[in-house]
């Protein structure tokens, strides 16, 4: 069995501030990109909107206005430094970033769309893959309840692409089966299955999450912020049996707490890195991709032991039903 490692980064990024220009922001990238080669990276994952504060907490009234968060081209001007590096050291990349593009919507009506998106770049410096996030947490409308907004909804259309993996050359192994999931959706066991479903390796994941909840719904436990993302980025890569790379903004942007904590985990559902500040941080593993084999081989051997049918409330529904109610025999209150 020939040898399949991949050395792969974590860059993890401290605060953006809303006055940030991306020329800053992509500067503080490629120096970790030069850290992360000096340590033998050959691909490295930066977060969700990686090149701008996390722009969602502000209300705009008019959707345009948000727009200078959003980029019209990638590469940019700003962000062709990442992809001449990438060729400079043949390493990969992941990026998160605001896509604003002008293209057909299901209607056919060419228009203006903004998604939450990212790619995956090969080491020769072209884009192999791009994601668009399906899961969009938050609300659409200004939430006056809120103490800092989380409006996802109202400037991101939801992803179209799917959730699409790719087997493409990455370092040394000629082909390494990647996928990308942004924040919310490492929440959602769906999209990590829909993921397994197509024989997943490494799954490169960006997030920015408050590390207070905000949502008026109830009094959250500090400490269970970074429990449940880990929580579910774990059970993602042991219950698909693959790695993921989950690379965090963290830090305090515009006065909104982000925590850090990004990881590296493999498909036995292990933490084997984790980032110990809320900074610009390198996180780097070594990467056995014949780890995923045991999984898929044996508990998780899809073909032999999933039951689709017995499925169907996944897909046929959207939100939870109340169940039938129990009578006693005999008509009693049930
Ligand atoms: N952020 C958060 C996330 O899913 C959130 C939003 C936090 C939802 C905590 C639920 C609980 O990590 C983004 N950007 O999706």
């Amino acid at each position: 069995m020939t040898e399949r490692h991949l050395i792969v980064a974590a860059a993890q990024l401290g605060p953006i501030q809303r006055a940030e220009p991306r020329a800053v922001a992509v500067a503080r990238m490629l120096a970790l990109m030069e850290r992360a080669h000096r340590r033998g990276a050959e691909l490295i994952v930066f977060p969700e909107l990686a090149l701008t504060t996390f722009f969602p907490r502000h209300y705009c009234a008019r959707i345009e206005d948000a727009d200078p968060w959003f980029e019209t081209a990638m590469p940019s001007a700003d962000t062709a430094p990442l992809f001449a590096a990438a060729r400079r050291y043949g390493m990969g990349f992941h990026l998160g970033y605001a896509e604003l593009v002008v293209e057909p919507d299901p209607d056919g009506v060419v228009r203006p769309r903004r998604f939450n998106t990212a790619i995956l770049v090969g080491p020769t410096g072209e884009i192999l893959l791009k994601y668009r996030k399906v899961h969009l947490p938050g609300h659409a409308e200004f939430d006056p309840a809120r103490k800092v907004q989380h409006l996802e909804k109202r400037y991101f259309e939801v992803g179209n692409l799917g959730f699409p993996v790719l087997r493409a050359p990455m370092g040394a192994v000629p082909g390494v089966n990647m996928g990308m999931l942004i924040c919310n959706d490492r929440r959602w066991p769906e999209a990590w299955r829909v993921l397994g479903l197509q024989s997943v390796e490494l799954v490169a994941l960006g997030y920015n999450t408050p590390s207070l909840n905000q949502e008026a719904g109830g009094f959250e436990a500090p400490h269970l912020r970074v429990f449940h993302s880990h929580l579910s980025i774990q059970a993602g890569c042991y219950q698909n049996a693959c790695f993921a790379v989950a690379t965090a903004k963290a830090g305090i942007e515009d006065g909104c707490e982000l925590f850090g904590q990004s990881i590296i985990v493999n498909p036995q559902g292990e933490i084997i890195a984790e980032a110990g500040s809320w900074d610009d941080e390198v996180i780097t593993a070594d990467c056995d991709l014949g780890m995923c084999e045991l999984g898929r081989t044996t508990i998780f051997a899809f073909d032999r032991h999933r039951r689709p049918e017995a499925y169907g409330r996944i897909t046929g529904q959207v939100g939870a039903v109340a169940p039938p109610v129990w009578s006693a025999p005999g008509g009693g209150a049930g």
